[in-house]
């Protein structure tokens, strides 16, 4: 094979960095191949079938690599309004606005299926126009839904789990698949393989001349924050969590200098100043010391003057990493707490003491940090009480104290049940989810079921959210004027300043959470003025 056509499938605008990846590691080894890429996203809906046809005509590709980043349109966080709209449908007490919610929440499950049957259509396009090309998927959306999406892709599409360089590599070279995790439905029948050693980063580099050439829509992406992996892989545990799933438990580190020198480029030769470190974790225990040091020193070193970030375990933060962090341009940062009860946490084997994650954000702080931080709360997990949804209050108050009440912005994010995760599992044991469940089948009830929030506690958390998102006109994501993200708005000026502003004014997680406080408490006291008259009957004498 001597050409490959890289598709990345539509999704909201985020830099495509996987495919960008995979086309340098094929270049790398095989410099006549022919590559191209082409981002989806960067179309408007009416025109990507025929992008993807004039493609394929004018590049006439022996292979064809869909890359599916996203399917989840109904997020479990508070700054995506269909989770508005859910507990609106689910718990409102006003019927008006049961209603009104009902309608809502029909209009994005249209949007929802019409998103994947759009996915879908390309590689049925590519089928069925250009049928001598062979064709490959891959990516985050597909390697979650891979047992659901194979079925509905054209027979003989060859499904790739987790990372693609050497399956691609081994498609293009004839070899066989045996040792990779590939998926691939034969009629009725589904192989699968399983992969043996995985790659070896020591050699991951991009040649950002070679890449600029073959993807002629780089410049949409200037201005934009730019992807750089560090690692692969993380050795936690965390039961609602895809990601080792996704790029195993054994940590592979790339070479600190090899990280730069991506940066580096980006930041001279496309004028990059925003990235995004995406690896699961960047700090994945203290083994990763080391690198994190070693990468943060070298942008130092280089003059880079960028702003960054990534997922970082705050509990694994020290006063030295903290004040390298804060001088090679840490941006805002989101911290997944989870909750404010180490028993709640510990059930959830995140691996991480309270305690631990309030040193992380004091030496932050100590060292100067100026940047947000978003904590993300999944209120109701397993085991959650009322005594421990106000510890998660408490511990807002916490880190509120310590980098200031101004800097830190509580964020809503259930917890969503993903296939093959450890909470799947439990939930499908207590019989929670029944065995079967198609994770991709929406309705009114599987919706519920999967956005986590069970009885009994249930209806006061949606009750608290519901009236903080009511007192701030709407749920709000404090991540819109992040200076990390895709989303930062483009213009600047009045547009920029007025989402600026109403970000900060519309901190709504803190709103729901103080809210929460207020139930809980007026509960608690109603129970001990109840209790104290019980006690006053029976004993009347006392
Ligand atoms: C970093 C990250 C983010 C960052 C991205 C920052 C940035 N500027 O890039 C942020 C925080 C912004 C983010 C946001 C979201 N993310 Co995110 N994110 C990730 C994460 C951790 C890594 C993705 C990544 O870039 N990896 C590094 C690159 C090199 O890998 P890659 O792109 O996956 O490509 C490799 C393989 O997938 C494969 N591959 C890819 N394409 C192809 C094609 C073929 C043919 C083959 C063979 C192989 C192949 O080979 C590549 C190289 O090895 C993954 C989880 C994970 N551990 O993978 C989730 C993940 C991709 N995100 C996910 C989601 C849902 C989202 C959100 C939609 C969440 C939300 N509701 O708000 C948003 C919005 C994203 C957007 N489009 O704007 C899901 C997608 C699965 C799903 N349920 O649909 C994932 C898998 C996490 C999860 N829930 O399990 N995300
Ligand atoms: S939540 Fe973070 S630390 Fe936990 S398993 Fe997932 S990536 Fe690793």
């Amino acid at each position: 094979m001597n050409s490959i056509l890289y598709i990345f499938l539509p999704c909201k605008k985020v830099y495509p960095i996987g495919v960008t990846y995979l086309a340098d590691f094929i270049h790398r080894r095989k410099p006549e191949v022919r590559q191209r890429i082409l981002d989806l996203s960067l179309y408007p809906d009416a025109q990507r079938s025929s992008a993807v046809r004039d493609a394929a005509i004018e590049f006439k590709p022996d292979l064809v690599c869909f890359s599916w980043r996203d399917i989840q349109i109904f997020s479990p966080h508070e700054g995506d309004s269909s989770l508005e709209h859910a507990f609106n449908f689910y718990f409102a007490s006003n019927p008006l606005k049961r209603i009104v919610a009902s309608f809502a929440g029909l209009q994005q499950l249209y949007r929802y299926y019409s998103h994947i049957r759009a996915a879908l259509s390309y590689p049925w396009l590519i089928a069925k126009e250009f049928p001598k090309a062979q064709i490959m998927i891959g990516g985050g959306a597909f390697t979650a839904f891979a047992d659901q999406l194979i079925q509905k892709l054209p027979e003989g599409t060859i499904g790739i789990l987790g990372e693609g360089e050497d399956a691609i590599l081994k498609v293009i070279e004839g070899q066989s698949l045996e040792k990779e995790r590939y998926i691939l439905r034969e009629g009725k029948t589904i192989r699968k393989g399983q992969q043996g050693a995985p790659a070896l980063l020591d050699a991951l580099t991009v040649d950002l001349p070679y890449l600029t050439s073959i993807f002629p829509q780089y410049q949409e992406y200037a201005g934009e924050s730019i992807g750089v992996q560090s690692k692969r892989g993380c050795p936690y545990d965390c039961a609602f969590c895809l990601y080792p799933y996704i790029e195993g438990k054994r940590v592979r580190y790339r070479p600190p200098s090899m990280v730069v020198k991506d940066i580096s480029q980006h930041y001279h030769q496309w004028g990059a100043r925003r990235f995004w470190f995406t690896d699961a974790q960047f700090i994945t225990g203290k083994e990763a010391y080391p690198q994190c040091t070693e990468i943060l020193e070298r942008i130092l070193a280089e003059k880079l003057e960028i702003e960054w970030s990534g997922y970082i375990r705050t509990s694994l933060i020290t006063p030295e990493m903290a004040k390298l962090m804060v001088r090679s341009g840490v941006g805002d940062l989101e911290v997944a707490i989870t909750s404010g009860s180490q028993e709640v946490l510990n059930n959830l084997h995140m691996g991480f003491k309270l305690e631990r994650l309030y040193d992380g954000c004091r030496y932050l702080a100590e060292a100067g940090f100026k940047g947000k931080v978003i904590l993300n709360y999944s209120l109701n997990s397993p085991k959650e009480t009322e005594e421990s949804l106000l510890q998660s209050v408490e511990s807002y108050k916490v880190v509120a104290s310590i980098l200031g009440e101004e800097r830190v912005f509580p964020l809503m994010f259930f917890l969503g049940i993903q296939p093959n995760t450890d909470l799947e599992q439990r939930l499908l044991e207590e019989g929670y989810l029944s065995a079967g469940y198609n994770p991709l089948m929406l309705t009114p009830t599987s919706i519920r079921k999967l956005l986590y929030n069970p009885a009994p506690l249930n209806s006061f958390i949606a009750k608290a959210c519901l009236r903080a998102w009511e007192r701030k006109e709407g749920s709000r994501d404090p991540r819109k004027w992040t200076g990390s993200l895709s989303q930062a708005p483009k213009e600047s000026g009045p547009y920029a300043d007025k989402s600026l502003i109403r970000g900060i004014e519309g901190n709504s997680g803190r709103d729901a959470l103080l809210s929460l406080e207020e139930i809980l408490r007026s509960r608690q006291s109603l129970r001990s003025a109840k209790d104290a008259s019980e006690k006053s009957v029976v004993t009347p004498a006392s």
